[in-house]
């Protein structure tokens, strides 16, 4: 039995009608589910549709140049048998499900949802040819699938419309193809001067910039030194033993070249402190039942989401990200928060809003309904978007400290990990008082090593001392 499914254009964000630059199948095509089928480019960023099913492509909707809208029909695709059919179905990408989940609306990016988030078109993730990971007979293919069973079964959650959030007025101006041709590339608009009307690149300003850079070297600006860093060993596993390939989660694949850009391109520091937080545990303790009372749990994390609002007003250029040309602090006025959450197919940040105007309750409530819908796959690309700061909490797992990677373009993420006993000196005796411990890691270009740690210590001062918080 065969059965025809239709794949249309998920949610798009802010944008009506964007245009398709480039169609990635054609009709008569084998596809696989998850497989990029078009790419679609507003004037902000790029993205690929994946398809919801995988099977024989029997209708193409689009062609280069179309402008499609949320739910125009790419393809058709016929699926092979009802079995299949119904995995497809179940797994939520199904064409109602579409809406919020597959490649709907960087950069995070911005692909900000996935860890390490995007703001540039042209870090944008490359996601073609993906493979769903199967399970089979295979001894080697059951361990292969191994912890990642229940990711299998879920909808990828969003990957947002690259750079969607950046200033308009500060992207550079070109058109889909030369946009197309500098991925291609592998150049960053932002780097290159535009020769055309308003600044708009041209073709030859993009030749010009590739060309100059070449003959200086490679070093991508001018005077610039280059990473210059060597291939990866290419080695044949196999030849040690039995090994299983599986492709990485499609949150894997976004998130990975945005983490190693931040992590290479963002001169970090990591600065550790404890706060003592033993008071905090017992209001917590005592405040459980009301927490139940409105459906949720109060972990440590709420308090610390009012503690890093309380340390972002007292140090606002924590509150902050560089402009394009790294001259000046662009400094933010709300108090947006991301949460980074472990979803079985990868790292994902939901951003509480205005975490300044919410009680523990109410921010337990939404942390709960955000980490809920992260793991089911179900976050709109929206919702992962314009965080100010970044909390990462291995509390609940275990640990002493860890070295977060910063969430570009922010400036500064805290790591937290699992509070313990220990004792303290009180100046006369040893006395068993519970310790959190805390991981600044931050831009180094903007934060200063005194005010990081100036910083740590007033958050960690707002958790020991909770009336601090009411002030
Ligand atoms: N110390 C001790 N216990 C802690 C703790 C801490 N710092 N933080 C949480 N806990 C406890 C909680 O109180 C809870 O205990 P009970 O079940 O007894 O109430 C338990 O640990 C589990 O907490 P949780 O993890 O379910 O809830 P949370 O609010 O602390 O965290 C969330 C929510 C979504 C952030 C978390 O589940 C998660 O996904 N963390 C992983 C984030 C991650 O992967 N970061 C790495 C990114 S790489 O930079």
């Amino acid at each position: 039995m065969s059965n025809r499914q239709e794949i249309k254009v998920p949610d798009i964000g802010d944008f009506d009608k964007v245009p398709v630059i480039e169609v990635l199948v054609s009709e008569g095509d084998e596809i696989e589910k998850e497989q990029s089928l078009v790419t679609l480019e507003s004037d902000k960023a790029t993205m690929e549709v994946p398809a919801s099913t995988g099977g024989k492509l029997v209708e193409l909707k689009v062609s280069e140049g179309d402008e499609v809208g949320e739910g125009d029909v790419i393809a058709v695709v016929e699926v092979a048998s009802e079995s299949e059919s119904e995995a497809s179905d179940d797994d939520g990408s199904g064409d109602e499900e579409e809406k919020g989940s597959g490649a709907s609306s960087d950069d995070t990016e911005e692909a900000d949802g996935s860890a390490g988030s995007d703001n540039g078109d042209e870090a944008r993730p490359e996601t073609r040819n993906l493979k769903p990971e199967t399970s089979s007979d295979g001894d080697g293919e059951r361990s292969a699938s191994k912890g990642s069973a229940r990711g299998d079964e879920l909808p990828a959650p969003p990957v947002p419309f690259d750079g969607m959030d950046q200033d308009p007025s500060k992207l550079p101006h070109a058109s889909p193809a030369v946009r197309k041709l500098a991925r291609e590339l592998g150049v960053d608009l932002t780097g290159v001067s535009g020769s055309g009307r308003k600044g708009r690149i041209t073709e030859e300003d993009l030749k010009g910039h590739v060309k100059q850079t070449m003959e200086s070297g490679g070093a991508g600006a001018a005077g610039g030194v280059g990473l210059n860093i060597a291939e990866p060993p290419q080695v044949d596993f196999s030849k040690f033993g039995e090994i299983v390939e599986e492709k990485l989660s499609r949150i894997k694949q976004i998130s990975g070249p945005n983490l190693h850009r931040n992590w290479v391109s963002i001169p970090h520091v990591t600065q550790f402190d404890e706060a003592d937080i033993t008071e905090m545990e017992a209001f917590r303790k005592a405040n459980k039942k009301a927490a139940e009372d409105a459906g949720t749990k109060m972990t440590p994390l709420v308090f610390l989401i009012k503690a890093v609002v309380a340390a972002l007003k007292q140090f606002p250029h924590f509150n902050a990200s560089l402009s394009n040309d790294g001259k000046s602090l662009i400094k933010k006025k709300y108090f947006h928060i991301g949460v980074a959450v472990d979803t079985p197919n990868g790292l994902v940040v939901p951003v509480i809003r205005d975490a300044d105007r919410k009680g523990l309750i109410e921010l337990a409530q939404e942390l709960t309904d955000l980490s809920t819908r992260a793991r089911d796959g179900k976050l709109k690309g929206d919702e992962m978007k314009g965080g100010c700061f970044s909390i990462s909490s291995l509390g609940g797992i275990g640990g002493t400290a860890f070295t977060p990677i910063i969430n570009a373009p922010e400036l500064a993420i805290l790591g937290v990990s699992r509070s313990e006993t220990k004792p303290v000196w009180d100046g006369g005796a040893f006395q068993p008082r519970l310790m959190l411990p805390l991981s600044l890691s931050y831009d180094h270009r903007v934060i200063d090593g005194a005010d990081a740690a100036r910083f740590t210590r007033y958050l960690a001062e707002q958790l020991e001392d909770l009336r601090r918080l009411l002030l």
